[in-house]
């Protein structure tokens, strides 16, 4: 990959850093170019670090997808509060991530006093700018500039594509010279059952409606593929808070576990190219997200245990 003409071969680790909501996955996906990690309307969708990775004749970006930073009301919510935390340490560059408002509220202010303590350069990323007029966007500018002291302020719409090739030419000028980490063909450190996992939780919760989600979590029991590689059979299971839940995620009839299913299948397709059989049950387990015990079970770990 390294090519003397074009300069030294540039790498590092990038954290994506915000609120909940404000686009920090979909910007991840669209900067690497395939969808790794999960996004929805709903606060709250990522809840464990997700890395990824972008090469090409420059260098390597290794991309820290992080939960977004808020209120933790339970174990689960103070775990994705040491994730992002823990993420911090030891990156090149963080990118912080806002919505394109120039309201900087309570939130946001938490932000800026953690992040006026850390050494690392901080980039200010304004997302969804398909929202705004162009002449606000100069005032949003303008506002977060006195905030903090900014190597670079760009805006994108990680949605759209817009200016999201420009962001990738800042962050190699802030990284510094350095190994390839991973092969180029490497994508993400996710295992594929994980990411089976996340799809099935992303259809959860972009049809079920506000308190449901929240409450649930995905293990796949069983994804092997049979004989000749023609086809994968996954078994997995989605937990849910109470029984009352579990009858809204089955629906009428099971209309609505066949409408989750049928559209994690499609993602989980695309991702394997392999035709997928996808079997689910749902369970309750009541106040898993407060029980250390079942969210590790869960796979919610510390990212550097093993
Ligand atoms: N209009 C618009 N919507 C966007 C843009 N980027 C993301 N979104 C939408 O914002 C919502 C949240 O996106 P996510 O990528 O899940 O946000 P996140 O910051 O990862 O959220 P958490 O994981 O909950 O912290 C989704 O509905 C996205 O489609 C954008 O550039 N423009
Ligand atoms: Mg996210």
């Amino acid at each position: 990959m390294k090519d003397s003409n074009s300069g030294a071969f540039r790498s590092g680790f990038v954290a994506l850093i915000g609120r909940p909501n404000v686009g920090k996955s979909t910007l991840m996906n669209r900067l690497i170019g395939q969808k790794i990690a999960i996004t929805s309307s709903k606060p709250q969708t990522t809840r464990n670090r997700i890395q990824t990775v972008y090469t090409d004749e420059r260098g390597q970006i290794i991309f820290l997808d992080t939960p977004g930073i808020h209120k933790a009301k339970n174990k689960l919510g103070q775990y994705m509060a040491e994730v992002t935390e823990s993420t911090l340490k030891d990156v090149d560059l963080i990118l912080w991530l806002v919505e394109p408002s120039d309201y900087i509220g309570a939130g946001e202010q938490e932000i800026i006093k953690r992040l006026s303590g850390v050494k690392t350069p901080v980039m200010l990323v304004i997302n969804k700018i398909d929202k705004v007029k162009k002449e606000d966007l100069l005032h949003i500018i303008d506002t977060y500039r006195k905030e903090l002291d900014f190597a670079a302020i760009v805006p994108v719409s990680a949605l759209k594509g817009e200016n999201t090739n420009d962001l990738t030419d800042t962050i190699f000028t802030y990284l510094p010279e350095g190994p390839q980490y991973y092969d180029e063909d490497t994508v993400t450190d996710q295992p594929e059952r994980q990411i089976a996992a996340e799809m099935i939780r992303e259809k959860a919760l972009r049809n079920l409606s506000e308190e449901i989600p929240h409450g649930v979590a995905v293990l796949i029991d069983r994804m092997k593929e049979r004989e000749g590689g023609t086809l994968i059979d996954i078994d997995a299971t989605i937990i849910c808070e109470k029984e009352s839940h579990k009858g809204i995620i089955i629906g009428k009839q099971g209309s609505m576990l066949k409408k989750i299913g049928t559209e994690a299948r499609r993602d989980i397709e695309m991702m394997t190219g392999t035709k997928i059989n996808l079997k689910l049950w749902v369970k309750v387990k009541e106040n898993w997200r407060d029980s250390d015990t079942l969210i590790r079970n869960y796979g919610y770990r510390d990212p550097e245990e093993d």
